[in-house]
């Protein structure tokens, strides 16, 4: 049976397409999880895709996520650089978690050079528009290989 992986999506990312797309593009949170899913075989995953303005509705998603999933791509919006409840949620939990950002937040303001959840996530991917979900989805499988 194949493997299912939680991708998360924090506060404001169910207005990709239409929100700033000169920095964030042009895709839709849906174009973006159908190409997860289109990805996702060929890896050997089922993916569980979703999405939450609501930093509570993430923290229990990553508790459920240890529990059934084998691991997690999460982009957490702006709570990646401020939540402490994300970051005690995700090293609380014995999955592997890639945190990704679609835009190069280190070109973008100060306030989001830091984040939260780098320090316990297994890796960081940053910059690659859309193609930041398929490169976490890549990474997870090559973590779950090792
Ligand atoms: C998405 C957001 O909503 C911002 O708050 C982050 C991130 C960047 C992204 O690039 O995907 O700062």
């Amino acid at each position: 049976m194949a493997r299912t992986v939680f991708v998360l999506n924090g506060p404001n990312l169910n207005a990709l397409g239409i929100r700033e797309p000169g920095i964030y593009g042009g895709a839709t949170l849906g174009d973006i999880e159908k190409d997860c899913n289109d990805l996702a075989g060929s890896l050997g995953f089922k993916v569980d895709f979703r999405q939450s303005n609501h930093e509570g509705v993430l923290v229990d998603w990553l508790q459920e996520a240890g529990e059934k999933a084998a691991g997690v791509a999460i982009n957490p919006g702006a709570y990646g650089h401020t939540s402490i409840a994300l970051h005690d949620a995700i090293r609380s939990i014995d999955i592997p978690v890639v945190e990704l950002h679609l835009s190069n937040v280190h070109a973008r303001e100060a306030f989001r050079h830091t984040s939260m959840i780098s320090p316990v996530a297994a890796g960081v991917i940053i910059g690659f528009g859309p193609g930041s979900y398929t490169l976490a989805l890549r990474a997870l499988a090559q973590i779950l290989e090792n």
